[in-house]
């Protein structure tokens, strides 16, 4: 029996408009979910991966599959659904899963023959019981796994080339802030895996750099932050001889063992969400953690430099209490914080959050024509109607924001105090030019964008 696996790309998120493009933004990152369900796939199935990021192959010359299994985030659904319809023409069954089929069930049950809604290690066995017997449901559901049943992802299925390795440690997120779709998929319960099969899997991972995926590696109590410190122990004493990156929250800086831990385990980057410079915008996503009283935000970014890890900021523009002037704010306040890195993203309703809801009954979605609108809901494309800020104020905000926080001058100090304080220089100078390159690749893509979706935001 032949399995093909497939992760569809998204053409407009290609930083080069060719899609076998070595330089696709997305190469960067080698896809997780798929190598997991590789991993929960009995021996008899003989597995394909295909990420398409890498360039879309020529399905038609490759043997044909007995059962085709699709993942997508929202902004691959639109190719998502032309890869099944191919499949599906040939007779071939389609069985789709992850976020946007959870999320949009009944859309995606019109274009799939099975959808699985939850995650897949209670229920994908079971799903290729019954395509071996030709018995497919149409709907399955996986609910939140149990983390002892996450298996060793199969990191040997796909290419190598990609910048990043990827690993799972931890799933969910008490904090269910309002643009984020996470507490809503893997639940409020801070769930973690067993350490030594962290530990085995990252052994067989080939990349020398890898990214845990987890939203937040170190979570938010203490009884998460000590478990964090025995997982940097034992990735230590595992001598792995890699570097990774993670997401986590500020709270990240203020345990000096545990930065200490991290940075001995191997780690050289950290995306912290500052989300919104002001006090009423962290209220109004509910981002309760970065409102704690007193919080020196300069300070904490520095303590985590300190340990030689680059620190990213992520931003949101468009907030109901933004306006104009906004972009200019957030690139000063990232510049003041100190961070390596500055992430701008537009605030955009992703289905099944609560600023979906909120968005949608205030009929403030603009691209709301779906699923061919799904293409832009990359975060990189304004598709709401914003309080304070039209379609043309956004896009000129964001342009100023990476305009000035990407400056010359700016990244000139920022490589110097790097070298100052002894933290990788060329990392931050390289890192820097590529953010500045995909910044000024941006303003050609928001023109063709106003061309094409001006009309919608009136
Ligand atoms: C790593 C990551 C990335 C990496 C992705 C690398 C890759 N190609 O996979 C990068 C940095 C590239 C990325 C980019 C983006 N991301 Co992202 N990302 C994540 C993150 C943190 C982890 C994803 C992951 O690997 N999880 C681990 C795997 C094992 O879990 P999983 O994917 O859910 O898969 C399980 C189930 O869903 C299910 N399943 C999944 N697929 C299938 C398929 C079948 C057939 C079956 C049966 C089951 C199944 O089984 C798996 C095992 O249980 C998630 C948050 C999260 N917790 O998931 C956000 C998340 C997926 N990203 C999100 C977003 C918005 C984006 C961007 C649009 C914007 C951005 N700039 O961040 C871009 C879009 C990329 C694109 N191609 O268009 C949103 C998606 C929401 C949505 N409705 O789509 C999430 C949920 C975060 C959030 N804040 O809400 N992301
Ligand atoms: S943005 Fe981060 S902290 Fe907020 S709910 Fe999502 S994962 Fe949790």
């Amino acid at each position: 029996m032949r399995l093909c696996l497939i992760n569809p790309s998204n053409p407009i998120v290609s930083i080069v408009k060719v899609k076998e493009s070595r330089w696709n933004r997305y190469r960067i990152w080698k896809p997780l979910s798929l190598m997991v369900l590789a991993g929960l796939t009995p021996p008899e199935w003989e597995i394909s991966i295909v990420d398409e990021n890498l360039g879309a192959p020529d399905y038609k010359a490759m043997p044909r599959p007995d059962l085709v299994g699709i993942t997508a985030f929202t902004s691959q659904a639109n190719r998502a659904y032309e890869v099944a319809a191919h499949f599906r023409h040939l007779g071939v069954p389609v069985v789709m899963g992850g976020i946007h089929a959870t999320m949009c069930l009944d859309e995606v049950m019109e274009r799939v023959d099975s959808v699985v809604t939850g995650e897949a290690e209670g229920i994908w066995p079971r799903v290729l019981e019954d395509a071996r017997h030709g018995s497919l449901k149409r709907r399955y559901d996986g609910g939140h796994a149990r983390m002892s049943d996450v298996p060793i992802a199969r990191h040997d299925l796909l290419a190598t080339g990609y910048a990043f390795g990827a690993i799972q440690t931890t799933r969910g997120c008490p904090l269910n802030c309002s643009f984020c779709s996470v507490t809503a998929f893997n639940g409020a319960r801070y769930r973690q895996r067993p350490i030594p099969d962290v530990v085995r899997e990252f052994q067989s991972i080939r990349e020398k750099h890898v990214l845990v995926v987890d939203d937040n590696l170190i979570g938010t109590r203490p009884e998460h932050i000590a478990r964090a410190k025995d997982l940097f122990r034992a990735l230590a004493k595992a001598n792995l001889r890699k570097k990774w990156v993670a997401q986590a929250t500020i709270n990240f800086a203020d345990d000096e063992e545990l930065l200490a831990l991290a940075a001995k385990a191997g780690c050289s980057g950290v995306f912290i969400g500052f989300e919104s410079p002001t006090p009423e915008g962290l209220r109004e996503l509910g981002k309760k953690f970065n409102l704690l009283k007193n919080r020196d935000f300069r300070a904490s970014v520095r303590r985590i430099q300190r340990h030689r890890i680059l620190v990213v900021g992520s931003f949101i523009i468009g907030l109901d209490i933004d306006e104009p002037g906004i972009g200019i704010c957030i690139a000063e306040a990232a510049s003041r914080y100190g961070v390596d890195h500055l992430n701008a993203l537009f605030l955009t309703p992703l289905p099944g959050t609560r600023l979906w809801d909120q968005m949608q009954s205030e009929g403030r979605i603009a691209l709301d024509v779906f699923p061919e609108d799904w293409k832009y809901y990359t975060l990189t494309f304004p598709v709401a109607r914003y309080k304070h800020l039209s379609l043309d104020d956004i896009l000129r905000e964001n342009i100023y924001c990476n305009q000035n926080f990407y400056s010359m001058p700016r990244i000139l100090r920022r490589v110097c105090s790097s070298v100052w304080q002894r933290r990788e220089p060329l990392i931050s100078l390289v890192g820097n030019l590529s953010y500045r390159g995909n910044s000024l690749m941006d303003y050609k893509a928001y023109a063709d964008f106003k061309r094409q979706q001006g009309h919608r935001y009136d």
